[in-house]
């Protein structure tokens, strides 16, 4: 037996007082939070938690994972406690929050989840569930009709296979119990986050039957979809944090959260049925969350994309040893000086030089181990949130955005590697929704487009721009498309280093130019 697993395990009697971040009870729920990943258990329950230490109120936490039991069935076993582990060089803190009033899966127990949504004391709904999981088409950006979940859920099968379902169907339970308006705040990396959930929302209600969707309309225009700017890099967990946490708590915690010690959340201050003291717990409130999400999104969401996959094509494991080479380290720089900054429009109270300063050492937080495979995973939906738009603003105003281009150049290289190109390890072990219908665009579209296989890049990219990885106004630019495909070419034959190289080069000649 090793010496952790003679160790007590962590909960409500064994967490240490100096770790604890609230933990008065009894606590209620008020909060019912879909999407129980490692990012909402080291952002939002920390904020929350610290929050209702300075100022308390009934914001308790009932989380819901949506298919996964292994994080819903071990909290409960700990009194839904967990650590988590902040890691720089410098050191290791470890906090315990104490916020959460239930841990759910909805796919197990769906009557519950609806009944928690339609509960009289729950008044805001918070949503980490990733960019895939608001199921728009990547192509339209609208609710994707032709989805099997979405469908099966609009035509009411049980259990609810969808957020939006889920949603929508506490909803009309809300309604049907007369409850009071609430508050659903996505915590998600989208554009516009609040703006597109209620978007999404209101598209799921009319494609309900009309009786349904007539009984629910007046109910829906009183609830509110604030904006959020959400910002911390957090990893997987792995046995590492689950020892850091035996040595420095001497505790067993079978479900602690790595994290950066950066954490930033600025919310628009719109919330139908109240909300936690948030700006007490590290949170900030604007009027105006759009700069903030903007900055965040393309400069470190941005960024951090290319970082992966140029690193993961060079052989790295993580985003510090990716950003340590210097051909990674150089066009991370340039994507995110001379492509993402130029077109956002920095909110006054940032310091841009310090908040790019800032995103290089927290890329390169070697204590942290983010993994190039993490980042690089689903960049089918991720990239058209980071990619699209700025590289329009740069081709409506006759530049080519180079940098970006090689961006989706190392994407697909990534995940869909031409024959007789071996990407390494950390680009094959990246999972991706589009991974199975990028393949075979590669054989049909570099055939037939620039004749044999293998002969270039130009038909395969085509065929992916124009299926609307990107949406669909990219893929009207031939000269992107083109560029995007030399790159591909270049990262096969000569490697990262050379693309870099050509990428920055191309970019001073247009400046000079
Ligand atoms: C990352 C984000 O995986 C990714 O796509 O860019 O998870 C990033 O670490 C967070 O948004 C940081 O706030």
């Amino acid at each position: 037996m090793t010496a952790t697993a003679a160790m007590p395990r962590l909960d409500a009697a064994t967490t240490p007082a100096t770790a604890l971040l609230h933990g008065r009870a009894p606590l209620s729920t008020g909060i019912v939070h879909l999407g129980l990943g490692n990012f909402h258990r080291a952002h939002q329950a920390v904020h929350t938690a610290a929050a209702l230490a300075a100022e308390d109120g009934p914001w308790g936490i009932l989380c819901v994972a949506s298919r996964s039991a292994a994080v819903a069935d071990a909290l409960p076993e700990q009194d839904l406690r967990y650590a988590v582990v902040e890691l720089s060089p410098e050191r290791t803190r470890i906090v315990v929050p104490a916020v959460h009033t239930g841990a759910l899966v909805a796919a197990r127990e769906p009557e519950e989840v609806l009944a928690a949504l339609a509960a009289p004391g729950t008044r805001i709904v918070t949503l980490t569930v990733t960019e895939h999981g608001y199921t728009f088409s990547p192509r339209t950006g609208h609710l994707d009709l032709d989805h099997a979940d979405v469908r099966a859920d609009l035509r009411g099968d049980a259990p609810p296979r969808t957020t939006l379902g889920l949603i929508v169907r506490g909803l009309q339970r809300r309604v049907r119990a007369a409850a009071a308006p609430i508050t659903v705040l996505s915590c998600d990396n989208l554009v516009a986050n609040g703006a597109t959930t209620a978007r999404l929302v209101h598209e799921f209600a009319a494609a309900l039957p009309a009786a349904e969707y007539a009984e629910l309309a007046p109910y829906l225009a009183t609830i509110t979809f604030p904006n959020s700017m959400v910002d911390r890099i957090v990893p997987a967990t792995t046995d590492s944090y689950r020892d850091a946490v035996a040595a420095q708590l001497g505790v067993r915690d079978a479900v602690p959260v790595p994290a950066e010690p950066f954490s930033m959340w600025v919310i628009e201050d719109e919330f139908a049925a109240g909300r936690p003291a948030w700006e007490r717990g590290g949170a900030r409130f604007a009027a105006d969350v759009g700069p903030y999400e903007l900055l965040k999104l393309r400069l470190l969401n941005g960024t951090h994309s290319m970082i992966a996959y140029l690193g993961a094509l060079d052989g790295a494991a993580t985003i510090p040893e990716a950003i340590a080479r210097p051909a990674v380290h150089g066009a991370a720089l340039r994507v995110l000086r001379d492509e993402f900054l130029p077109t956002v429009p920095v909110p006054a109270d940032i310091d841009v030089e310090e908040y790019t300063r800032q995103l290089f050492e927290r890329w390169a937080n070697s204590a942290l181990g983010h993994r190039t495979t993490q980042v690089g995973s689903d960049g089918s939906v991720k990239l058209a949130q980071r990619v699209p738009d700025p590289a329009l603003t740069h081709l409506a105003a006759g530049r080519m955005p180079h940098h970006l281009a090689l961006t989706v150049a190392g994407y697909l290289c990534c995940l869909a590697p031409p024959d007789g190109f071996d990407p390494g390890p950390h680009p094959t072990a990246m999972t991706d929704p589009a991974r199975g219908r990028l393949a075979p665009l590669r054989s049909s579209g570099s055939s037939s487009a620039d004749g044999p296989a293998g002969a270039g890049s130009r038909g395969f990219v085509r065929a992916v721009l124009r299926g609307g990885l990107l949406g669909t106004a990219l893929a009207e630019h031939d000269e992107f498309t083109a560029r995007v495909a030399e790159f591909v070419d270049v990262l096969v034959r000569h490697g990262v280093a050379a693309a870099t190289r050509e990428a920055a080069s191309a970019t001073d000649v247009a400046h000079q130019a």
